[in-house]
């Protein structure tokens, strides 16, 4: 099933999507770790920063986060480096399909309500209730971030 969607996903985008370089569907699996959320139930807000270090690492800060089964929360995401960054969060197992996808096809943007990318200097949000306890990743998918450091875990703790 998920190896379906994949080969789906790298036809059309080999036929079709170059141009306007987006997902055009085919990224639903964003409900194994909740759904979008709504302003007036946050609960928690969490602040991440993401920037490149002097020795060539990429981050972010924190990498890692706890939240709770059920809960809603404001992701303040901010962009402290030079480079365009994205924070993007799935299971772990999504997120490395995808991070495939984004080799294959650098310029694609995100169109998903568990991703944001950020230019340089760029603050942007994120609301997401997390209706499912787990461990999950998120990660900047721009080929070669994760591998220079850019990824991390939320735990999803039981209520
Ligand atoms: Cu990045």
């Amino acid at each position: 099933m998920k190896y379906a969607v994949i080969a789906a996903a790298l036809l059309s985008f080999s036929t079709s999507a170059q141009a306007s370089g987006d997902h055009a569907g085919g990224h639903n699996e964003s409900g194994n770790i909740g759904e979008a959320g709504t302003k007036n139930k946050v609960t928690q807000t969490i602040m991440v920063t993401m920037k490149e270090m002097d020795d060539g690492k990429m981050v972010f800060m924190p990498a890692n986060i706890q939240v709770k089964e059920g809960q809603t929360v404001s992701f303040q995401i901010r962009n402290s480096g030079q480079s365009d960054h994205e924070f993007v969060f799935n299971t772990e197992n999504e997120i490395l399909e995808h991070k495939k996808v984004m080799e294959k096809f650098p310029e694609m943007e995100h169109d998903d309500p568990n991703a944001i990318r950020l230019k340089a200097g760029q603050t942007g949000t994120i609301i997401w209730k997390f209706s499912k306890a787990g461990v999950f990743t998120f990660a900047c998918l721009i080929p070669g971030h994760y591998d220079a450091g850019m990824h991390g875990q939320i735990s999803v703790n039981q209520k």
